[in-house]
């Protein structure tokens, strides 16, 4: 749906017409205008030119122009005016709460061009002087520059999604709600989100928008209305809470659900099954009879559509795989068995090997692999060829004790800078698992950081890639990889891609998964624990999983033990059997 990037662009008009001091009227028309299409539940487009000229501030004229931005993506007047603006001046008015007329002083007098340079500029004390800038337009302008860049931050799933499930419950205890549920990106488990969004049904709406905006967290209220509040919390993170009826909280948590695309696409299906679908409900044509919206299965009933979960939900052929009923069957936190990716007190975790394997117990698994570092990790204690004989000693005296769970003996052993491995063939051959991952090198040239993780894919020993692309979410990004040329030479031994379940994590991604399926490359999806409590980061690994349309027969770690040491070992064969006839 368009409506909002032409709200967008009408504010900026306004905006750009305000600075070279035009008709207040006219100013004010686009301001009205970019309110009412924001607001409006239908999408724009599908608006009849008489329908969009009886939309409330929508004349001829800017009728016209939404018609030309359907039609060509731009805004001849819009493009005009920026041009003739001064360089910057426009990024300046993203600034909350720099207003046009400042925004042009600062440009006109001090040069700044950009949100960088006015922060340089205040901070430098360049604006003090300049009329009408006192101490307290200055820290406002600093202020709006953090909220800002707060603002457009994205932040990993991890960091939000807990504090969203505390904002639920502590809505639960304390207001009238009835049904409340978190929806937007967080719902689709997307890894990185922009704010929170929560939809919830209640007999006292007042009251719960009352309390939500007094919540703890709660730092600064943007807008407390009636059935719809805004807050920012203590950690700069929007949360948006709506009260909606009853009839109508399916219908909302599919819309708000989104993913936006998502939402286009059964739309324009609805529009030509002559229904129309909404944030309020489903209605058929003509007379828009309502005929569903209480859940959101209604949604996707009334388009003869399977049910599609929410982490499906991003038009990249869901919609499609639901028209003709192949629709992945994902893979479930319940489905697995166990945690292949495990340290303990003998390199970096923080328990022993009892205290962990309790831990793993108590999740339900039927095995855990333990994979601590190995030497060449020095700051992470790594195991040498000598102590992890010794560990593997242990495991085995521990599994004599168990019953109904086995503790795999591992490694995560280092791919060196120069693409050995960091343990000999002969101590890793004796383990049930080895695990191999970069930790170093990070820089290296995509062909260099390839032919390291190709050559750990070749070795007879090594099962699994670990958090193979080395992202770590807000901190690093990928190394430079031919990800497609390891997935294809991994698919060919039966070696496994890990699902590293950590959050900052979330390696491999959502797109770089359904790759691997796509090859047929066997998956794992690990956790990466250091700390018990770690273990629990498996939701985010199903999750993400789910996102790359994985069900469970892709992933290794949902098959009985026995199955998977099966699977294991013939990984090793076949290389074997490749070496020796090369
Ligand atoms: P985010 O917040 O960037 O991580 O991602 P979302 O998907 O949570 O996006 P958000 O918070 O802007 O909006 C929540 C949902 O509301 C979105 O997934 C779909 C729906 N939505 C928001 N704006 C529009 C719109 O202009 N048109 C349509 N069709 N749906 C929208
Ligand atoms: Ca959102
Ligand atoms: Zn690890």
């Amino acid at each position: 749906m368009k409506n909002q990037q032409i709200a967008d662009i009408f504010n900026e008009i306004a905006e750009l017409l305000e600075l070279k001091n035009e008709n207040v009227f006219r100013i004010r028309a686009y301001r009205r205008a970019a309110q009412n299409i924001g607001d409006l539940s239908k999408d724009v487009a599908s608006l009849s030119y008489e329908e969009l000229e009886a939309v409330p501030g929508i004349g001829k004229d800017l009728a016209a122009k939404v018609r030309e931005f359907l039609e060509t993506g731009r805004i001849a007047k819009h493009e005009e005016l920026k041009a003739a603006a001064p360089g910057g001046l426009l990024e300046l008015l993203r600034v909350p709460g720099l207003g046009p007329k400042k925004a042009k002083l600062l440009s006109d007098k001090l040069k700044v061009k950009g949100i960088d340079e006015l922060e340089a500029a205040v901070r430098a004390g360049r604006l003090s002087g300049l009329p009408g800038i006192q101490k307290r337009t200055e820290e406002n302008i600093l202020k709006g520059i953090e909220l800002l860049k707060r603002g457009t931050e994205r932040r990993p799933i991890g960091r939000v999604l807990p504090l969203a499930e505390e904002i639920v419950r502590r809505m639960r205890s304390s207001a009238p709600v009835d049904q409340i549920e978190v929806a937007g990106s967080i719902r689709r488990w997307k890894d990185t989100v922009k704010d929170i969004d929560i939809l919830a049904t209640s007999r006292d709406p007042a009251a719960v928008m009352a309390a939500f905006v007094k919540l703890p967290q709660t730092n600064r209220v943007l807008a407390h209305g009636e059935t719809k509040s805004s807050v920012i919390t203590d950690d700069g993170i929007q949360v948006d809470l709506r009260v909606v009826d009853k009839d109508s909280f399916g219908a909302a948590l599919q819309y708000f659900t989104g993913s936006k695309q998502h939402n286009i696409k059964l739309r324009e299906r609805a529009v030509r099954a002559g229904l129309k679908i909404n944030e309020y409900g489903v209605f058929r044509e003509p007379g828009e009879k309502k005929i569903g919206g209480a859940k959101e299965e209604d949604v996707y009933r009334a388009l003869k559509l399977a049910f599609i979960p929410p982490e499906l939900r991003e038009d990249a052929g869901e919609i499609e795989a639901a028209l003709e009923g192949r629709l992945p069957d994902l893979v479930t936190l319940a489905d697995i068995k166990g945690d292949l990716h495990v340290h303990t007190k003998w390199s970096d975790g923080s328990h022993d090997l009892d205290t962990i394997v309790q831990e793993g117990r108590k999740r339900g698994y039927r095995y855990i692999a333990v994979t601590d570092h190995t030497k060449g990790l020095g700051v992470a204690h790594g195991l040498d060829e000598q102590r992890l004989r010794e560990q593997m000693r242990l495991i085995a005296r521990a599994n004599e004790k168990l019953s109904g769970f086995t503790v795999l003996a591992g490694t995560e052993v280092d791919i060196r800078a120069d693409g050995r491995l960091d343990l000999a063939d002969e101590v890793l051959a004796g383990l049930d698992i080895v695990v191999a991952s970069i930790h170093s090198g990070f820089k290296q040239p995509q062909e260099q950081i390839t032919r390291r993780l190709l050559a750990a894919v070749r070795n007879p020993c090594v099962s699994v890639i670990a958090h193979p692309t080395g992202r770590l979410l807000g901190e690093r990004d990928a190394y430079a990889v031919d990800l497609e040329g390891v997935l294809k030479e991994a698919a060919k031994y039966g070696v496994a891609m890990e699902i590293n379940a950590y959050p900052l994590r979330l390696d491999l991604n959502d797109l770089h998964i359904r790759m691997a399926k796509g090859y047929g490359v066997p998956l794992v999806i690990s956790t990466d624990t250091h700390v018990a409590n770690q273990f629990d980061y498996m939701a985010y690994g199903v999750s993400v999983a789910r996102r790359g349309w994985v069900e469970k027969r892709d992933v290794l770690n949902t098959l009985s033990c026995e199955q998977l040491i099966k699977r294991l070992k013939a990984c090793r064969s076949r290389k074997k059997r490749e070496k020796a006839s090369a």
